[in-house]
């Protein structure tokens, strides 16, 4: 049986792979073991961690593919990846066009969302040194995302809303990769004060579809997080003190 290791922070993109490899796991279909690191504590940049990926970032997927040992790394190639290696636990659509469609979910969230928007949210002090220009960078980090949250809300099935469509009602019909994906957004939304609970009913509807499935609660026990979890406080090194680092 495959055998897979993550590295995983809790809370973070991570999240979207521990859950796929929990859904893998509970179909019988694999097992796999974690390596948790506190990205607060700096543990990213650590070099135990810095060997296994240089590029100080979770998730790392660590496994055994043909007698060799691999290493594999950004959430969209590792959610590929585990829905490809996995078919039978149904984690990526098996239509062309479901399929182009889960890339665009992952690629959008992946890079506009997350490494171009948020980014300029959760580390406004590696785009300037300035306090006031750190102020007008996270506050143009939140603009986006607000134009962003619009789309996504309108991006999703109305049939998210169906309280008895089941099985069937995820962002791409059936429950796949994305709404893994997702979820950790909606977290990270919640935490930064875009309200989505109040704002983007499909959204929310959605998460508490993705929150009722076991792996999806087993993922956030061993992560011991919540969608309640409040922000924490913010080390905010200055773009001088990480170069000089
Ligand atoms: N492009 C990577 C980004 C991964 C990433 O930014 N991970 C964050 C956690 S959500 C991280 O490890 N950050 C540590 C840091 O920036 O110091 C991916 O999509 O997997």
């Amino acid at each position: 049986m495959p055998h897979y290791r993550l590295y995983y922070a809790p809370g973070a993109c991570s999240l979207a792979p521990h859950i796929a490899l929990e859904e893998i796991q509970m179909a019988g279909l694999a097992d796999y073991a974690t390596t948790r690191l506190l990205l607060p504590a700096g543990d990213q940049r650590k070099s135990e961690f810095l060997a296994v990926n240089p590029r100080g970032h979770v998730p790392v997927l660590g496994f055994r593919l043909d007698g060799q040992a691999q290493t594999l790394t950004e959430n969209l190639a590792i959610l590929r990846f585990l829905a490809e290696q996995h078919p039978q636990a149904r984690l990526w659509p098996a239509d062309a066009l479901g399929a182009a469609r889960a890339s665009e979910w992952l690629s959008w969230l992946a890079t506009d969302v997350h490494a171009y928007a948020f980014m300029q949210v959760f580390y406004p002090a590696r785009y300037a040194a300035e306090a006031g220009a750190q102020v007008a960078v996270e506050a143009s980090g939140r603009a986006l995302l607000t134009r962003y949250w619009s789309d996504l809300e309108a991006r999703l099935p109305s049939a998210v809303l169906d309280a008895g469509a089941g099985e069937q009602a995820y962002a791409l019909g059936a429950f796949s990769v994305v709404d893994a994906y997702l979820i950790a957004f909606y977290r990270w939304a919640k935490r930064y004060g875009f309200a989505p609970h109040e704002r983007y009913p499909r959204w929310t509807a959605l998460t508490q579809r993705t929150l009722a499935r076991e792996s999806v609660r087993r993922a956030f026990a061993e992560e011991r997080i919540s969608l309640d979890d409040p922000l924490p406080a913010r080390p905010a090194p200055t773009l001088f003190q990480e170069n000089a680092a």
